[in-house]
C-alpha cells in the first residue's frame, strides 16, 4: 500500500545521485517580459471566470482548471514556431489560449455551444484545432504521450524540422504506455518534448505516495532520454530550459524531457473536498511562488511598467474574459441535427 510522505522513514532513493543541472534563467526584453505577464494574466482571469460559470450551471461536465501553472505552458510556448505541435491531458483551456486559439470559441467550448471551437461537442477535456497546431484535450490520463509521438513521428516522415510537445502531469507519468513511447521515441529520435507537468497532485494522490522515483525529470533514463527538473513557477527558467531543448529537438538529436516543478492552486476539478492537503501550503505556495506576482515584480523593479501600465494590461484582459464569456452564453446550441456528425465511438 502507498505510504504517505511522512510515514516513510527512508530517504528518497535518488538520494546521493547527481541532482538536476544549474537553473538558467532566460534573459527576456522588455516586450517579451510583458507579453509573458500579459499571456498569463490572461490564463489566470480566463479559468477564474470559467470556475464562476461552471459555479453558475452554465459550464457542464468536466472542468479541469490551471490557475498556478501558467508559467509553464507561456514559457514553452515562446519557444516555439508556429508549425510545431502541441498536445495535452484535459487540463487543457491555457494550452489553447497558449496556442492563439481566440478566448472567445475556448470559452463557448466550455458552455457547449455551436461558436466553440469543437463546435460545442467536445467541451472542456476535448477541444482540437490542426489549425492552431493543438491537437487536444485528451480525458485518458497518458494517451496525449504516445498520440503526440505519432506526431513527431509524422514530421520525421515528412522531413521537415518541425518539434512537438507533449504535456502530462506527474500522475500520467506512472502509466506504461508513455514508456513504450519512450522507447520507440529515442530509437528513432524522434523530434519530440516531454513536459511533465509536475503539479505535485495526481487527484488527491501526492506524487510521493504514488511514485517509487519522485525525482520525474529521471523517468527518460532508461530510454537514454535526457530530462531535466526546472522551477515551473517561473517562466524566464521555463523559456531557457525549453529553448535549449527545442534546439536539440529540431537538430535532430532525439526527445528530451523537462520536469515542471509547478502546483495547481484549485481543487483536481470543481468538485474536490482538498483534504489531501492543508490550506497553509496552497497559501505558502501562492504567496512565494506565484508565477504571475513573481513577472509582475520584475517588470516594476526592471522600471518597465509602472503600476498604471499594470492596471492597463489588467483592465485590457478583463475586457477580454467578459467579452469570451458573453459570447460563451449568446452562441447558440448546436443543432440537433449536428448529433451524427464528427463523433466517433
Ligand atoms: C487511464 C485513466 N485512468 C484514470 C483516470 C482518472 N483520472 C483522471 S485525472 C487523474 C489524475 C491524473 O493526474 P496527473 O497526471 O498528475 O494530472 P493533473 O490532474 O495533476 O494535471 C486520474 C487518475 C483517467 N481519466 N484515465
Amino acid at each position: 500500500m502507498a505510504k504517505s510522505p511522512s510515514s516513510s522513514s527512508r530517504p528518497s532513493k535518488a538520494a546521493g545521485r547527481k541532482s538536476a543541472s544549474e537553473p538558467k534563467l532566460y534573459d527576456a526584453s522588455p516586450a517579451e517580459l510583458t507579453s509573458y505577464y500579459r499571456s498569463m494574466l490572461l490564463m489566470r482571469r480566463f479559468e477564474e471566470k470559467a470556475g464562476q460559470m461552471y459555479g453558475m450551471g452554465l459550464i457542464g461536465g468536466f472542468c479541469h482548471l490551471y490557475i498556478g501553472q501558467e508559467a509553464v505552458v507561456t514559457g514553452i510556448q515562446a519557444a516555439l514556431r508556429d508549425s510545431d505541435k502541441v498536445i495535452t491531458g484535459y487540463r487543457d483551456h491555457a494550452h489553447m489560449l497558449a496556442c492563439g486559439i481566440d478566448p472567445n470559441l475556448v470559452m463557448a467550448e466550455l458552455t457547449g455551444r455551436s461558436g466553440g471551437i469543437s463546435a460545442g461537442k467536445g467541451g472542456s477535456m476535448h477541444m482540437f484545432s490542426v489549425e492552431h497546431g493543438f491537437f487536444g484535450g485528451h480525458g485518458i490520463v497518458g494517451a496525449q504521450v504516445p498520440i503526440g509521438t505519432g506526431l513527431a513521428f509524422a514530421d520525421r516522415y515528412k522531413g521537415n524540422d518541425n518539434v512537438s510537445v507533449a504535456y502530462f502531469g506527474d500522475g500520467a507519468a506512472n502509466q506504461g504506455q508513455v514508456y513504450e513511447a519512450f522507447n520507440m521515441a529515442e530509437l528513432w529520435k524522434l523530434p519530440v518534448l516531454y513536459i511533465i507537468e509536475n503539479n505535485q497532485y495526481a487527484m488527491g494522490t501526492s506524487v510521493n505516495r504514488a511514485s517509487a522515483e519522485g525525482e520525474l525529470f529521471r523517468r527518460g533514463e532508461s530510454f537514454r532520454i535526457p530530462g531535466k527538473q526546472v522551477d515551473g513557477m517561473n517562466v524566464l527558467a521555463v523559456k531557457a530550459a525549453a529553448d535549449e531543448a527545442v534546439a536539440s529537438i529540431r537538430k535532430g538529436n532525439g526527445p528530451m524531457l523537462l520536469e515542471m516543478k509547478t502546483y495547481r492552486y484549485r481543487g483536481h476539478s470543481m468538485s474536490d473536498p482538498a483534504k489531501y492537503r492543508s490550506k497553509e501550503e496552497v497559501q505558502k505556495m501562492r504567496a512565494e511562488h506565484d508565477p504571475i506576482d513573481q513577472v509582475r515584480v520584475m517588470l516594476i523593479e526592471r522600471k518597465i511598467l509602472d503600476e498604471e501600465g499594470l492596471k492597463a494590461i489588467d483592465r485590457e484582459v478583463k475586457a477580454i474574459v467578459a467579452e469570451a464569456a458573453e459570447f460563451a452564453q449568446t452562441s447558440p446550441e448546436p443543432d440537433a441535427a449536428e448529433l451524427y456528425t464528427d463523433v466517433l465511438a
